[in-house]
């Protein structure tokens, strides 16, 4: 542990770096992941890169590990976990930005367990001011509506990593249209890669964004930022 420390004094977001998390995160060593976020954050490494460079290219990783039967299900379980609770520990990071008074509403679609992605759009909404409502995996529509009903909202953003869950998608912005017509949906995830490009261009006021930092900019377009 002392040797480990002594090498992060200048750490960066580098190939070794990520190398050395992932294996922290397939060893189940959450104290090792941790301890890199953390150094790579008192080095000026901006939490956005954190989480697009090191967080998901290590999750993408574990993915392709799995895929290949190079690892178990527990193991890849084990690694998310590690990975989801990481992004808890630094939500004051995430929270003391000024806030704007806008607020979005964010959820995976029904079925979708996949929720890594969408809270780490979350957090990029709240480091842009934004008030954030997370409610997280596979929410049902009805409820996600009657949710929105309860509280003012001015964004609606929904996840989905399944390719096969875009006929939940469509329902979803049809259901939600009906009750909010001005209301934007911003929609992304890996269902995306495989398509549904056209799904989206056939409904008003839908937006896609790939990724966090696409979406950064995107939210910075929406209201003038000093
Ligand atoms: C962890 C994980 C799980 C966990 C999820 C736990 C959790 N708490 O979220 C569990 C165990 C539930 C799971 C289940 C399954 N999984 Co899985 N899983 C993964 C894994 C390893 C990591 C997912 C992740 O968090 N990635 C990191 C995040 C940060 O990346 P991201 O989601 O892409 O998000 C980024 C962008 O897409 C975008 N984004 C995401 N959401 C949104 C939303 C908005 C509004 C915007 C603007 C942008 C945006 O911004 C994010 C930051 O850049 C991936 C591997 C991979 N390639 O991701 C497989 C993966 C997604 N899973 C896969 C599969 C097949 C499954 C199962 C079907 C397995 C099974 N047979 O049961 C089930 C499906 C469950 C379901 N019904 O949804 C496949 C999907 C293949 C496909 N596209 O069809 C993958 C790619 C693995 C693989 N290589 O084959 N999985």
């Amino acid at each position: 542990m002392v040797g480990y420390k002594l090498t992060l004094i200048l750490m960066e977001l580098d190939t070794a770096t990520q190398q050395h998390f992932l294996n922290g995160l397939l060893k189940g060593n959450r104290l090792l992941c941790s301890s890199i976020v953390i150094d790579l954050i008192k080095n000026n490494v901006s939490l956005k890169d954190i989480y697009e460079e090191l967080i998901k290219k290590s999750l993408y990783e574990v993915g392709e590990l799995w895929e290949f039967n190079k690892i178990s299900v527990a193991t890849e379980h084990l690694a998310s976990a590690i990975a989801e609770s990481i992004l808890n520990e630094h939500y004051l990071l995430v929270a003391s930005h000024k806030k704007i008074n806008k607020t979005v509403l964010l959820a995976c679609i029904e079925n979708e367990h996949h929720q890594i992605g969408v809270k780490m759009i979350g957090d990029i909404f709240e480091m842009n001011g934004w008030n954030t409502f997370f409610l997280g995996s596979n929410t049902p529509t009805s409820d996600l509506i009657a949710f929105a009903k309860t509280i003012h909202i001015d964004f609606l953003a929904v996840s989905l990593s399944i390719y096969f869950h875009l006929p939940e998608l469509e329902k979803l912005i049809k259901e939600f249209q009906k009750e909010f017509s001005d209301i934007p949906i911003l929609v992304g995830g890996q269902a995306f890669r495989h398509g549904g490009g056209e799904l989206i261009k056939k409904y008003p006021n839908v937006v896609y964004q790939p990724n966090l930092i696409s979406t950064d900019k995107f939210i910075k377009t929406l209201y003038n930022y000093e």
